[in-house]
């Protein structure tokens, strides 16, 4: 009998509910839960792609030290030695845990409670510190603490949605895919995108505004000096909840409208619009993300926006608000616990002498962290400098994700004593751990996550965890006993919860925004039927309303909202050896480094490479020919990667995903580039504004693979590699050609000496080809030219599982082109349905000229729904196309 459990998606912070189904034979499927609040049954490609990512290619299944395999045993004693001897020696602020906001909340609490409460030391920073740290530093400043008062319905309720720094589309599907089906209903309602690219989000915008880099604190201040001109400013609330506003209005009314356009970027009429639409419309929403928090000014740019919706009183209301999207599935739970380095647990803050007494008597601890500890760049860089002797990395990879990743790399490398728990052996940053620890992950763990609004949902196990993979709680709170420290013998995920629930609840009284307390009794039975509940619930009382501040009501010790002064930062980081800004972030289906989505060929199929999005005239100028590749350099490091020429990206900036890495690709970790810099009161790192150089990558040959195994680390200038249906797909190009390509096929992809090449060479054009066959299967196939190799990729991918028994396949495949009986489907654009580019434009050629024909004719776009925008720009760009 096959069997469901409901639990939460692992992926972004909108924080799905998904049914996984075990069948009898152990396949694993998954659907949305139609009755989860955030997503009312719907998923994006990556959530339903989950049941792909399962496999244990890679898996860490046993602990590892010094590369050997351990026991449970002997490893736990071994770091809990370590650390102790450790801070017995130098001092508690000689240890360090680096975290993650997806780690469950559970684990988390028990990370912050060893190390605040009984090492002593605040040093416990997290990947929420590269992602949200901004967000909560302006909520603290504006509101007194970090409260997002809104709900998902306001976006769907709201008459203006304003998403600025956020690719909803591809990072948030599901949300957008409510706000999509909300403005078909309400065809009044209007949808402002600010990003300085053409995203696939702006297609649903009525207004595009294509900002200046880090021009948002300028904009957002134009626009409270344009308020404050009319009559939109709420003064009753003003005057009753805030304080602080006289000062913010005359900071932002001493810029001029030309200094505004120059700072923004902008022109006159798209800024007044812009007013106009956010002056006339109560119902206004504005949703941020990265292109807002990862910045120098990114806590400024947090209150500049909160600043305008405290002026108009619109906040709290249906709606109404200022929306922090947040990243990670856990980003939230992360802050409930007070993961961060300058939080207490609950929402309390460790500056506050009350809050740390309050702790430290509810823990029953020996001690209590009385400062701040270090935040994650200035955490890498007490590793490198010795200040910090060791380190506990969990669920997270800072040597692809921090920024100056090649000095992250080395501090770790020369760090006395590095333990990293991971679900894989193979990440760029576990392969340099003294001590690997295996985690259970998604699917095995247990526990509860909060999402961007607030709500807490379980994440349920159904698989067993493989090997000797262990729960990340359990690991810390073995480590904490081994370090004889009393408060750690959790039996369970629920008696954590129970804990935590209880401490929200703590001399609470209405005095902190997070309270749980209608959980503080919750044992194993009420914890497994759980049901997605939004904060607060406090004990006893039923809150009428989900939202905050309406009327007033905030943390600040006098009830008052804060406007904050801000004014815009005026640096340009460009110069005359590095005159383009690059900006980073995501792509539709990769999750971050790519150790779970890397691991589906569906995904993969959408973008199999790293590449760099370029305007067409910076491309002509740098000599930079679409499909070309593209060297880029910042004083840190160098990248090689695929030139995406489009003229969705403004002149000027560049475009590079985050996600490839070591693993995935020869010199494709961007944040080797990005420099250490941080918003100097979040310390969250810019990562979306970086001085870089580039020019064209000067290769003599191209080439294209496809092999049944993967191999090791290709010997090429620039290798790029993806899954894909029975093996693996090779991007790669050489500066200088290898003198024996069959040789260099043997060698790259482990092929047995008996098996010979089937191929050609030809001298004049310099085309090669070469294809390996054992028996009926294809092993490899090499396709090499002196220019960007054009081989039909997606089907020569599709022969990887195809039967070459007869000679005149294996000849096509050779060919590289399919018979006329069997087009290549191109790039994969839907991947619920692996519906490619190609099969798009025939259809749209055919006749079908609307999204929802093409579903009908091909059935892409019609489950998830993540791939509609693609589809709605193919049939536009036919059309383009055959108008001229
Ligand atoms: N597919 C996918 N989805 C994800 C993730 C993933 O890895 N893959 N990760 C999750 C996580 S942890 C996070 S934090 C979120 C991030 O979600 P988002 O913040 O939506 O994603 P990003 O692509 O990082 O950046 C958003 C946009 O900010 C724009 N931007 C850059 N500079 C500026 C600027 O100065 N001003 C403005 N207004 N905009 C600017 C960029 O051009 C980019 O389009 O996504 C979550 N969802
Ligand atoms: N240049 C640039 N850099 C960025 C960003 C950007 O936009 N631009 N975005 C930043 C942001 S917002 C974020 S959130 C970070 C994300 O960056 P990371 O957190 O470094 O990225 P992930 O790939 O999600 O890393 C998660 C790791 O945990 C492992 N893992 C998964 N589940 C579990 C588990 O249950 N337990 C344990 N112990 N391990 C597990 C995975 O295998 C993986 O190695 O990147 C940041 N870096
Ligand atoms: S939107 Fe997609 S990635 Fe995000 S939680 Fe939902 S299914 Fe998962
Ligand atoms: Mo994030």
């Amino acid at each position: 009998m096959p069997v469901e459990t409901k639990t939460t998606c692992p992926y972004c912070g909108v924080g799905c509910g998904v049914i996984a189904r075990v069948d009898d034979d152990g396949a694993v499927s998954v659907r949305g839960d139609p009755e989860h609040p955030a997503n009312l049954g719907r998923l994006c490609s990556k959530g339903s792609a989950l049941g792909e990512t399962l496999d244990l290619d890679g898996r860490l299944l046993h602990p590892e030290i010094g590369g050997r395999r351990a026991g449970w045993n002997e490893a736990l004693d071994l770091v809990a030695r370590r650390f102790a001897d450790t801070i017995a020696e130098h001092g508690p602020d000689s240890v360090a845990f680096y975290v993650s906001g997806q780690l469950l909340t559970e684990d988390y609490y028990v990370a912050n409670k060893l190390m605040k409460g009984f090492i002593g030391s605040a040093n416990i920073d997290t990947n929420s510190r590269l992602c949200m740290s901004s967000s909560v530093a302006g909520h603290r400043r504006a509101f007194g603490a970090d409260t997002v008062p809104g709900t998902y319905e306001d976006i769907e309720l709201a008459d203006l949605v304003i998403l600025t720094g956020s690719n909803l589309a591809w990072c948030h599907p599901v949300i957008y895919q409510r706000l999509v089906a909300a403005k078909a209903a309400r065809p009044g309602m209007k949808v402002v995108v600010i990003d300085p690219r053409r995203t696939m989000t702006s297609d649903i915008a009525d207004l595009h505004l294509a900002i200046r880099p880090d021009g948002d604190v300028a904009l957002f201040n134009g626009l409270l000096a344009h308020l404050a001109k009319g009559t939109a400013i709420d003064e009753n609330y003003v005057a009753a909840h805030t304080a602080g506003f006289a000062d913010a209005f005359a900071a932002a009314s001493t810029m001029t409208f030309p200094a505004l356009m120059e700072r923004t970027g902008l022109g006159a009429s798209e800024l007044r619009r812009f007013f106009g639409l956010f002056e006339r419309t109560e119902k206004v929403v504005t949703c941020y993300s990265q292109g807002v928090n990862q910045s120098s000014s990114g806590t400024d740019k947090v209150n500049a926006i909160i600043n305008c919706h405290l002026a108009t009183g619109r906040i709290g209301r249906p709606g109404m608000g200022p929306f922090s999207l947040t990243g990670q599935p856990n980003a939230m739970g992360g802050r409930e616990v007070g993961g961060l380095a300058n939080m207490l647990a609950a929402h309390m803050a460790i500056e506050n002498p009350e809050d740390r007494d309050r702790v430290q008597r509810f823990w029953s601890s020996p001690t209590i962290a009385t400062r701040p500890g270090l935040k994650a760049v200035d955490l890498f860089q007490a590793v490198a400098d010795g200040r910090v002797k060791a380190l506990w990395i969990m669920a997270t990879n800072p040597v692809v994700s921090m920024p100056d990743a090649g000095a992250v790399e080395a501090a770790i490398k020369a760090c006395p004593f590095v333990v990293v728990s991971d679900m894989l052996t193979t990440t760029d940053t576990a392969r340099h751990a003294h001590v690997l620890l295996p985690s259970a992950g998604w699917g095995e763990k247990d526990g509860t996550v909060t999402n961007s609004e607030r709500r807490i949902s379980r994440q349920r196990p159904f698989l067993a965890a493989p090997g000797e993979a262990r729960a990340d709680w359990w690991q810390l709170a073995e480590v904490a006993r081994r370090m004889d420290f009393p408060g750690f013998d959790f039996a369970s995920p629920a008696d954590i919860f129970a804990e935590h629930a209880r401490l929200s609840a703590f001399e609470n009284d209405g005095s902190r925004d997070f309270d749980i307390g209608a959980h503080a009794g919750i044992a194993s039975a009420g914890y497994d039927a759980m049901v997605p509940f939004q904060w607060p619930q406090p004990a006893g009382k039923t809150k009428a309303t989900t939202r905050f501040f309406a009327k007033g009501g905030f943390y600040h010790p006098d009830g008052k909202a804060r406007f904050v002064t801000v004014v815009p930062d005026e640096t340009d980081r460009t110069s005359a050896a590095y005159p383009f800004t690059l900006n980073t972030g995501r792509i539709r289906d990769q999750w971050h480094t790519m150790t779970r989505t890397g691991k589906s060929a569906r995904l993969s199929a959408h973008i199999a490479e790293p590449f760099v999005e370029i305007h067409p005239r910076d491309a002509v100028d740098a000599g930079i020919g679409n499909a070309g590749l593209v060297e880029i350099e910042s004083p840190r490091g160098k990248a090689i990667v695929r030139a995406l020429v489009t003229e969705r990206q403004a002149r000027g900036s560049v475009f590079v995903p985050m996600h490839w890495n070591d693993q995935f690709a020869a010199k494709a970790r961007i944040d080797a580039l990005v420099p250490p810099l941080t918003d100097r009161v979040s310390g969250q790192p810019a990562s979306k504004n970086v001085a870089v150089a580039m020019r064209p990558f000067p290769a003599s040959a191209y080439g294209f693979a496809v092999a049944a195994s993967r191999p090791a680390a290709p010997a090429a200038d620039y290798w790029a590699i993806a899954k894909a249906e029975g093996g693996w797909r090779f991007e790669l190009a050489f500066a200088t050609p290898a003198k024996d390509w069959t040789a260099w096929c043997r060698t790259t992809f482990a092929l047995p000496d008996d098996v010979e090449p089937l191929g050609y060479a030809d001298h004049r054009t310099g085309d090669l080809r070469l294809a390996f066959f054992d028996g009926d299967r294809l092993l490899a196939a090499l396709f090499l030219a002196p220019e960007p190799v054009a081989v039909a990729r997606s089907w020569t991918v599709s022969q990887l599982t195809a039967a070459h028994g007869d000679l005149r396949t294996r000849f096509t495949l050779v060919a590289g082109r399919p018979g006329a009986d069997r087009p290549d489907p191109g790039a994969t654009v839907c991947s619920c349905f692996s519906v490619g580019v190609n099969q798009i434009v025939a259809a749209v050629r055919g006749g079908c000229h609307t999204v929802e024909g093409i579903g009908k004719e091909l059935n892409a776009g019609t489950n998830c729904g993540s791939c509609r925008a693609e589809i709605r720009g193919i049939i536009d760009g036919c059309r383009a196309a055959a108008a001229e």
